[in-house]
Parts: structure tokens; C-alpha cells; sequence
């Protein structure tokens, strides 16, 4: 080497005398991607603190070495009904079995993500936290369970989850950033902190002329941004709540919006904090407690002692609602913004690929619109982007990367259920094969209403379907006949073709509504395996759980 021996020798000594660097292990269960993201963070921050950091998926990690970790992070976040991410469930399953080796001396931290606005919120980081005890290990920092709003709690975690390994281990230099098996860094400096102002391209509407839903086509640009995405990622929108809903409220609290506050160390008026910052539009239990400790109400008291009552009470209502029933008196503006969550950002699939459309990127959006309690009301994001924005308009946007719904090799066959504005990624997916001249066969279940006003996005489907992109095209309008027809019947119809596709390694794609068309079309595949494979029911369960983890049955639900 060219700097000589004796420099090489005193390396060499120093070396001796370092303490061997702490060893941490980050886990994290993830389905949409956010906790993969903060692990990430933990990973590079560790390295900078001379902790030698091995970051791995969930579903990778081989649980029998639990015996003989050091430092253990974990972060998971939860789902549907308190459910653990897909890449969780071998490891959460694992470590609830009777094959579970005690932890004695395993010392851990987990951070849980959820929405607190569900009943189960953080059951997952929960289920970690308590079975991690249960099993002799300590906890090095306590858990942390984080709300939809998590950046500045899993920040903090983070930090105190190094200090703690640091002060018990010992200061050390900092490891070389090999240790961390993360990905690069994206190239674009925006990010979910940081988002792209892009403008609104097109704005159009989608569904027909007699449809009872309103879908709309909008492409955004991304010039000059640096973001690049992969068929299956979602866009974050960053939307303003409704400033006619803003009014009211301020009427209702008796302010003119003007007053001076304080969100995120930036000083606002009232009225802004409420039309970008502040989410108005859901009652979550936490805020319901915060808002009897003020309002000393005996009903209200009585009403969030009871979670039943309290989630019927607040089900259709929102702040509005909450002040008319029970107002404060003398709530400050400031109080007021700091009871309220952070409005949080909306995700939407990609229905483009960017291999197509360059420097755009497009979503299909469905307006929410509703009535309850006597009183109109709109999701937050998707009757903004209907009613208020247009061509022209600039939004705060950022790339929502989701590994766990990415396309297989060229070669190989894709099947994919999308129903209603579920069929926006595979959009995206046939784009991206087309212009890859991908050679492998692609399927698609599509489902809505009415053929006449819902057939989202038919003509390109149909001119797919004639050149030969797409191998089969199976639709199922629900309200076109008297019995309602789902994707779910097509997929039985199909029965074994769609299992000789799965034969010849088709990977299945889910995306849509997760409360009742999942878990029916995932019913449906059960009959399918059982039926054309002669498995039984938990055979059929198995085999599903075997094609998750080989990546080829992936769901993006919501
Ligand atoms: P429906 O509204 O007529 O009941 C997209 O929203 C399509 O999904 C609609 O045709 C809707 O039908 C249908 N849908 C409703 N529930 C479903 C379920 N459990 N499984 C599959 N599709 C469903």
C-alpha cells in the first residue's frame, strides 16, 4: 500500500484497543412501506453512531436467531382489524407459537404505526411489545405507538433507541455504511417531508353520463422534480380541507380566523392551520378524551368511558359536530390547533407508468360523498380534487414507493383484480409491459356498477385486449342484471384457467376495497385451490400464504 507500513501498524493498534461496535438488528413488518422508511432512517443514523445496524424485512428474517441478537428494533404496522402486514404474519405467528425460545438478555424497542381513528390501532407493535416481555426480554426504550401523524414521535424513538444502545454499550466511531443493506437513497430531494408543488395537467371526468359515481382522471405534472415511481407506487396528496367546512367552524367557535398560531414552528393564521394543517373531519378517540378533560361534561364524560358509545357517537360526525354538541368556553386558538391531528397525506395507486408517460404521473380518483346526521359531507382529498382543483392548479405531492406490489419478470404471467378505481395500478402495469414488450400473459378482472357509465378507462382495455397485450379480459357489472355479479364470480367461472395460470407461476394482484371485496375475492381463490387443486381448507390457506411470500399473490387494499 502506498502509505507505508508504519502507518498500516498504528492502524492496526488502534484498532485493538476499539471496543467491538454494538450490533443492532432492525426488523420491520410493512405493508404500504412507512415503517421500512423509518427503519431505514434508524439503519443510517446507527451507522453515524458507531452502531453496527443489519436491516431486514420481516418476512426474511430467520426467527430462530432471535436467540442470539443483542439489540433488537422492531417496527410494524397494523391493519384491517388489527392485523400484522403481510411480511409480519410468519414472524408474529413464530413468536406466539409454542417454538418461541425465551429472550433473557435480548435487549428491544418497538415502534408501532397505526390510525388511531381504528379500534384496534397499534395492535400489532402491541402483540411485539408484550410477547417480546412475556418472553424474558427488556425493553430498552418503551414502545412508542404512533398515529397516522408518526414523523416527530418515530424521530424521537429513534434518537432515544441509539442514545440508549450508545450509553450502554459505550461510545464507538462511526460503522461503515455496508452494514446497512438499505436501498439508495431516492435521487429526488422531495420526499413525504418534502413535497413536489407539481401542477395539474389534465382534471377529467372518467365514469359516464347516468353513473351514480364520480371518477376522475387526473394527471399531474412532474417536470424538473427529480421523482421517479414503478407501476404498483402511489402518489402522496397533500389536500386542503373544504374552506366552506373551515367557515363553519369558525363560526361555530366564535373567531374570524385571523387570530396568529403556531403549527409545526410556523406561525399561521387560525384559518389557514384548519384549512391545510389540521384534520377536522374525523373524531378519533384520543381527541375525544382530550376534549371531555375540557369540556367537564358529565354525558360526555359518561360517552368516551364507553369505546362502544364513543365509536357510535363519533361514526359521520366530525369537529363541527363535536363543538355544536359540547363547546368549550374560552378555548384559546391555540388549544384548539393543538388538540387536532395533523391533516394527514392521502395515498393514491399510479394508474400510469412513468416508462410511458415520461415526466408525468396520473391517478384515478373517486369522489367520497355522503349525508349523515342530517348534514352533507365529503372525503377531504377526493372532493377537493373534484370540486376544487383544475388544470392549471398546483398541488403538494410526493412518490409513495410500495415494494409489496411491484411486477414480476417480463416472462412471467400476471393476474389482476381490480374492481372500481382498484384497477388504477394495473393501468400502470400493462403501460409498463407494453413498452417493455414484456412477453408474459396478463389477465384482468375488472368490476363496477354499470358497463354503460363505469367501465373506467374501457377503450384502453379494449385496444390491449385486440393487440393482444392483454391475454383475457373478465368484467363483472354489478347492477347490469338483477343478481349482483362480482369479480369473485368471474374468477369462479374461471376456475381452472385461473389455477393453470397459477401452475405456470402467474403471480395474483389484489387492489380496491378491503373490507369486503379482499377478503371475498380471497375466498374465492380458496375455493379455487381447493377445488382445482383437491386441497383441503387449510391446505388452501397454506398454499395462499405460500404465494405471498414468494411474491406472487400481493394485495394493495385500503
Ligand atoms: P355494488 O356497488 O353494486 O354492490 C366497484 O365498486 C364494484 O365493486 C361495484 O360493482 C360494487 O358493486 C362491487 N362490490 C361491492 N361489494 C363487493 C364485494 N364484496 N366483492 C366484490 N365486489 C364488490
Amino acid at each position: 500500500g502506498g502509505s507505508g507500513s508504519t502507518g498500516a501498524n498504528i492502524a492496526d493498534a488502534e484498532n485493538a484497543f476499539q471496543p467491538v461496535a454494538p450490533e443492532l438488528t432492525i426488523l420491520f413488518g410493512s405493508q404500504t412501506g412507512n415503517t421500512e422508511e423509518l427503519a431505514q432512517q434508524l439503519a443510517a443514523r446507527a451507522a453515524d453512531k458507531g452502531v453496527s445496524a443489519k436491516l431486514l424485512d420481516m418476512a426474511d428474517y430467520k426467527p430462530k436467531q432471535l436467540k442470539s441478537e443483542q439489540y433488537l428494533a422492531v417496527l410494524a404496522s397494523t391493519h384491517g382489524e388489527g392485523d400484522p402486514p403481510d411480511n409480519a404474519l410468519d414472524f408474529h405467528e413464530f413468536l406466539h407459537g409454542k417454538k418461541a425460545p425465551k429472550l433473557v438478555g435480548l435487549r428491544y424497542s418497538v415502534l408501532s404505526l397505526g390510525d388511531s381513528s381504528y379500534e384496534h390501532f397499534c395492535k400489532t407493535g402491541q402483540d411485539f411489545d408484550s410477547k417480546f416481555a412475556a418472553l424474558g426480554a427488556t425493553a430498552m426504550v418503551e414502545r412508542v405507538d404512533c398515529d397516522v401523524d408518526y414523523e416527530d414521535l418515530a424521530e424521537d424513538w429513534i434518537n432515544r433507541v441509539l442514545e440508549a444502545i450508545v450509553s450502554e454499550a459505550g461510545a464507538n466511531q462511526p460503522t461503515a455504511a455496508s452494514s446497512v443493506t438499505a436501498e439508495q437513497a431516492p435521487a429526488s430531494i422531495y420526499s413525504r417531508k418534502n413535497p413536489y408543488t407539481a401542477v395539474i395537467l389534465t382534471n377529467q371526468l372518467l365514469s359516464g353520463r347516468g353513473s351514480d359515481k364520480e371518477v376522475r382522471h387526473i394527471e399531474l405534472s412532474l417536470e424538473d422534480s427529480g421523482l421517479t415511481y414503478k407501476p404498483g407506487d402511489a402518489v402522496g396528496v397533500y389536500p386542503e380541507n373544504n374552506p366552506t367546512l373551515v367557515g363553519e367552524l369558525l363560526n361555530a367557535l366564535g373567531f374570524d380566523g385571523e387570530q396568529r398560531v403556531s403549527v409545526d414552528e410556523c406561525e399561521v393564521s387560525l384559518r389557514e392551520a384548519l384549512a391545510f394543517y389540521r384534520e377536522i373531519t374525523l373524531l378519533t378517540p384520543p381527541l375525544m378524551k382530550h376534549w371531555a378533560d375540557l369540556a367537564n361534561d358529565d354525558a360526555l364524560n359518561a360517552l368516551v368511558a364507553d369505546s362502544t358509545e364513543l365509536r357510535a357517537w363519533t361514526e359521520g360526525r366530525d369537529l363541527l359536530d363535536l363543538i355544536q354538541a359540547w363547546p368549550i368556553a374560552k378555548l384559546a386558538p391555540q388549544e384548539l390547533v393543538n388538540l387536532l391531528r395533523k391533516l394527514p397525506p392521502r395515498l393514491y395507486s399510479i394508474s400510469s407508468s412513468q416508462t410511458a408517460v415520461d415526466d408525468e404521473v396520473h391517478i384515478t380518483v373517486a369522489a367520497v360523498r355522503y349525508s349523515s346526521h342530517g348534514r352533507d359531507r365529503e372525503g377531504v382529498a377526493s372532493a377537493w380534487l373534484s370540486d376544487r382543483m383544475g388544470e392549471g392548479d398546483q398541488m403538494r405531492i410526493y412518490i409513495d414507493p410500495n415494494k409489496k406490489f411491484a411486477l414480476p419478470d417480463d416472462s412471467k404471467p400476471v393476474i389482476m383484480i381490480g374492481p372500481g378505481t382498484g384497477v388504477a395500478p394495473f393501468r400502470a402495469f400493462l403501460q409498463e409491459r407494453e413498452e417493455r414488450e414484456a412477453e408474459g400473459e396478463n389477465w384482468l378482472f375488472f368490476g363496477d356498477r354499470r358497463f354503460r357509465s363505469d367501465f373506467l378507462y374501457q377503450s384502453e382495455w379494449i385496444k390491449w385486449r385486440r393487440d393482444g397485450l392483454l391475454t383475457k379480459l373478465d368484467v363483472a357489472f354489478s347492477r347490469d342484471q338483477a343478481e349482483k355479479r362480482y369479480v369473485q364470480h368471474c374468477l369462479k367461472e374461471n376456475s381452472a384457467d385461473v389455477w393453470a395460470w397459477l401452475q405456470r407461476g402467474a403471480s395474483l394482484y389484489v387492489c380496491g376495497d378491503a373490507e369486503k371485496m379482499a377478503p371475498d375475492v380471497h375466498q374465492a381463490l380458496l375455493d379455487i385451490a381447493s377445488e382445482q387443486g383437491g386441497l383441503n381448507p387449510e391446505q388452501a390457506e397454506d398454499y395462499l400464504r405460500q404465494l405471498n411470500r414468494d411474491k406472487r399473490y400481493q394485495r394493495d387494499v385500503y
